[in-house]
């Protein structure tokens, strides 16, 4: 799907600012809130997540649906056009409305969707109502636990709440809301709808194909320009090939951009493209032919008070600190980011392994079904038995990031899933058609990988059968021993050393200890500065000696919220940096490490 651009030919209204908001008390729909103006509204910001915005449990843990309204006018010129609707990500169910009629609904938080709305429009002033609902279950992306007790959250004796809450099978804040730009654009009725643009190098030259899809009549071309605006290729029709010579390749730290535009007809869509190839070859991880080392991070999209809500200065202040650090790369640990990220990892060089929302799908985790009849209950049991019920729309958001992310030079692999419970039965019959979906629908074949949890019979995980390269996180000196960095240095080693026979590259996509700010010791304990920098330390000399292994990506680039529990201290402290980004201890010796690892040839 297209990121809305403005053009000689399109339109673009953010409508990003001070919406009306109301909790629903159970009684929205059936009082048809989103036919006229809410009743004693409140003030909210969009985009954003609300949870953090007003005070008090009742915004924090608000279980089920809440309304968003504003008003809008679309000048006179632009009805003209094919008028479209478009929500970045809604967190995680949305009922869309213009003057009262249903225009779209979508499931999925992190992923934009969109709806012509030229036909309900009104001269004049038009109401836009968005419901947005935060439950997660069995069905959903992550997923949420359907009986009390999350992963981390409850105590040691059975909960009798009452009041419904949501129960997160995954380690993040449940934020939700209207969390990303809501937006309409215009195109002439004959369009293009979707650009493709798949590169080959060789030698100091780039093919590339391309193919525009369209609706309507109209003649096709495409260009390529250099940042000076130079013609570096064209071509006409939809599809073919365009040929840069000498081609000025997309480099990891020295990123490159050209600027592409494509016509059709009236319509004029344009957009900036990185040129780089990836592949796996044997153990290694090569971008444009050379093998890479992962240097970096998982993340969330996580600040204060926006919550998950697109945070522009925060995303330009930690690619900043990445770059002061000698990172490279991150995860878009546990679902897809913003496009306004994406498009920044693109123009900063950074490498970017592109995770769909596929977190939670892990009934070992949490209780969940399990406690519920006291017979075991496996993930991926029939629906009858209280197993998941994801597989159908885990194929939809591996679709959809596929189809936003796809011209992205950035993004070199595709995270299936985390921490699933790849190694229980089932496994692959469910991982197996969501891989092939996604070689089947990525144009440039990018790698495919599921970030596997750290389990005892990790020789069982059907990642092993399907993965291109092998993705681990692994707490070695925190969940499994704890304080003796001795013993968890010797474990390590002897499971490194299995992946590394594996003869595919293979890395580290977490591994951290929490962490509190300020705590400090002469003996290393546990939650320290101190036992961070050791733990990391320890690890680094077992994956040093793998010549397989292929890129270390720390968690977390920050501290971040989550569920309250036993194991959070305001949320989880495993963050090289705070919340607010200031750096742990641990912060200083990574960036003396970092800055002396090159990003290619560190494992020749
Ligand atoms: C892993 C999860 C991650 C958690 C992390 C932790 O992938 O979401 O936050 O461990 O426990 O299980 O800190």
């Amino acid at each position: 799907m297209l990121y809305p651009v403005l053009t000689e030919s399109r339109g673009l209204m953010d409508l990003s600012g001070i919406w009306d908001f109301k909790l629903d008390d159970g009684t929205g729909f059936e009082a048809k809130w989103q036919e006229g103006p809410l009743e004693d509204p409140m003030p909210m910001a969009v985009p954003s997540s609300y949870n953090d915005l007003k005070e008090g449990e009742d915004f924090r843990e608000h279980y089920g649906w809440v309304f968003y309204q504003r008003t809008f006018s679309v000048p006179a010129y632009m009805r003209s056009q094919r008028v479209v609707l478009r929500m970045a990500a809604v967190t995680h169910f949305a009922r869309v409305y213009v003057n009262g009629r249903l225009v779209c609904q979508h499931k999925g938080g992190f992923l934009p969707f969109e709806a012509e709305i030229g036909e309900v429009l009104q001269p004049g002033e038009n109401r836009l109502t968005i419901a947005v609902d935060n439950r997660i279950d069995h069905s959903t992306l992550p997923v949420g636990s359907e009986s009390p007790g999350g992963i981390l959250s409850g105590g040691f004796f059975p909960s009798k709440a009452s009041k419904k809450r949501n129960h997160p099978n995954f380690d993040f804040f449940n934020y939700c809301g209207i969390t990303r730009p809501v937006k309409i654009y215009t195109t002439p009725k004959h369009y293009i709808s979707d650009v493709t643009l798949v590169p080959s190098v060789e030698g100091s030259r780039a093919v590339i194909r391309y193919e525009l899809e369209t609706e309507g009549e109209g003649e096709a071309s495409i260009e390529i320009r250099t940042r000076q605006g130079e013609l570096a290729a064209q071509a006409s029709g939809k599809s073919g090939t365009l040929v840069i010579d000498p081609v000025t390749l997309w480099q990891p730290g020295k990123p490159y951009l050209y600027q592409v535009t494509a016509r059709f007809g009236e319509d004029v869509y344009t957009m900036t493209y990185g040129v780089r190839t990836v592949e796996v070859k044997g153990g290694k991880f090569l971008i444009n032919g050379r093998p890479f080392y992962f240097k970096g991070y998982g993340k969330h999209e996580d600040t204060f008070p926006a919550g998950r809500g697109l945070n522009l200065p925060m995303n330009v202040k930690d690619i900043s600190l990445m770059k002061w650090q000698g990172a490279n790369s991150f995860r878009t640990s546990h679902y897809p980011y913003s496009e306004e990220m994406m498009q920044l990892c693109d123009e900063e060089g950074i490498v970017v392994i592109d995770e769909v929302p596929a977190v939670g799908i892990n009934l070992n985790f949490g209780g969940g079904a399990n406690f519920k009849t006291g017979e075991k209950v496996h993930t991926f049991d029939p629906v009858e038995k209280g197993g998941i019920r994801t597989q159908e729309h885990h194929k939809e958001v591996i679709r959809d990031v596929i189809a936003r992310d796809k011209n992205r030079a950035c993004v070199v692999m595709w995270s299936i899933a985390n921490e699933a419970d790849s190694g229980g039965p089932g496994a692959y019959e469910y991982f197996k058609p969501l891989y092939d979906l996604a070689r089947e629908l990525d144009p440039q074949k990018r790698p495919r990988t599921m970030v596997s949890v750290q389990m005892g019979n990790y020789k069982e995980d059907c990642t092993i059968r399907l993965s291109d390269v092998f993705c681990l996180n692994r707490y070695y000196g925190w969940y499994a021993c704890g304080g003796d960095l001795e013993a968890a240095e010797a474990m390590c080693r002897e499971e490194m050393t299995f992946w590394n026979s594996l003869g595919k590259p293979f890395l580290f996509t977490e591994y951290g200890a929490d962490t509190v700010s300020g705590l400090h010791d002469t003996t290393p304990v546990m939650w320290t500065e101190e036992y961070q920098v050791e733990y990391y330390k320890v690890n680094h000399r077992v994956v040093d000696e793998m010549e397989n292994f292929v890129g270390e990506q720390v968690w977390n680039f920050a501290d971040f919220a989550t569920s309250q529990g036993l194991l959070r201290v305001q949320g989880n402290k495993k963050g090289i940096f705070t919340r607010d980004r200031r750096p742990k201890l641990a912060a200083h010796y990574l960036r003396d490490r970092w800055t002396k690892i090159p990003d290619f040839d560190y494992k020749p």
